[in-house]
């Protein structure tokens, strides 16, 4: 997984705000909206409680104060523990947390203790991104291109699967491929295919991960992938609209399908 430096989150509410209205442009609904429509939630009176942890490489700065904001910008009450790992914890639930946040290097979990839901990061990131995608009001045909079948690709596939589109994915790994092919029973793309796609979910740690060929004019691309995988030149040419945003949209997924 990549992880998300300090620099990442600063401005976590200008890069919401523009996400917002490109999604709203392209979809005809804000985030909130999508995720309502998605999981069928609405936030009521929870308190999140979320937990430092230093396991691994350790606390990353701002990353539970950006916590805290999400929380309360989607309408739950937040509060973040005085100590971290277990005592934070116990300190959490003690508090009356109804829905615990806490990520060490490898996992990043919602936990609603009432309900018993609990769900990834990478699961809730891989949905709500290929939903953004699959809701783009220009799109040329139910064609869809997912770029990496990771975690969080696999979970966007599978959501797109679901939802009956005609999901065409790769990724360089031939295992994860087969997999998603096996399971899911999505195409196989590669790029001599010479198809174009005007929905993209790209879901890889790599940059320049999109190609000329791959893409429509006036496509849309939705990436919570770390650097960017569309090249400016490209974006710029063939006048993608982007979506891309490294925190806020996949913990509003994870909020809105635990409670
Ligand atoms: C570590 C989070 C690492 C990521 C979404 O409590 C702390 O401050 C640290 N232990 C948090 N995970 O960076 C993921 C989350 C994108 N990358
Ligand atoms: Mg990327």
């Amino acid at each position: 997984m990549a992880l998300l430096t300090p620099r990442d989150l600063e401005n976590l509410s200008m890069q919401l705000e523009e996400n917002d209205e490109t999604i709203k442009r392209v979809t005809g609904l804000d985030v909130r909206g999508i995720c309502e429509e998605l999981y069928g939630t609405k936030p009521g009176s929870l308190k999140v409680g979320i937990i430092p942890i230093t396991a691994g490489d350790g606390i990353i700065s701002n990353f539970a104060s950006s916590l805290l904001f999400i929380t309360q910008y989607f309408g739950l009450e937040g509060a973040i523990t005085e100590h971290s790992d277990m005592t934070g914890y116990y300190e959490a639930v003690s508090q009356g947390a109804d829905i615990i946040l806490m990520a060490d290097d490898h996992m990043f979990v919602a936990h609603n203790l009432r309900k018993g839901k609990i769900v990834s990061n990478h699961v809730a990131t891989g949905i709500i991104y290929a939903e953004i995608a699959s809701r783009f009001r220009e799109a040329s045909s139910k064609d869809i291109l997912v770029i990496g079948l990771g975690r969080v690709g696999y979970a966007g596939a599978a959501h797109l699967m679901k939802k009956g589109f005609n999901v065409y994915a790769c990724d360089p790994n031939r295992g994860f491929l087969e997999k998603a092919v096996k399971e899911l029973g999505i195409k196989p793309y590669c790029s001599e295919d010479r198809k174009r796609f005007s929905m993209v979910l790209e879901a890889t740690p790599n940059a320049n991960t999109i190609s000329e060929g791959m893409i429509e004019e006036r496509c849309l691309v939705s990436t919570p992938g770390i650097p960017c995988g569309l090249p400016p030149e490209i974006g710029k040419k063939y006048r993608v609209d982007l979506v891309m945003e490294p925190l806020v949209i996949g913990v509003a997924s994870m909020l809105y399908s635990v409670i």
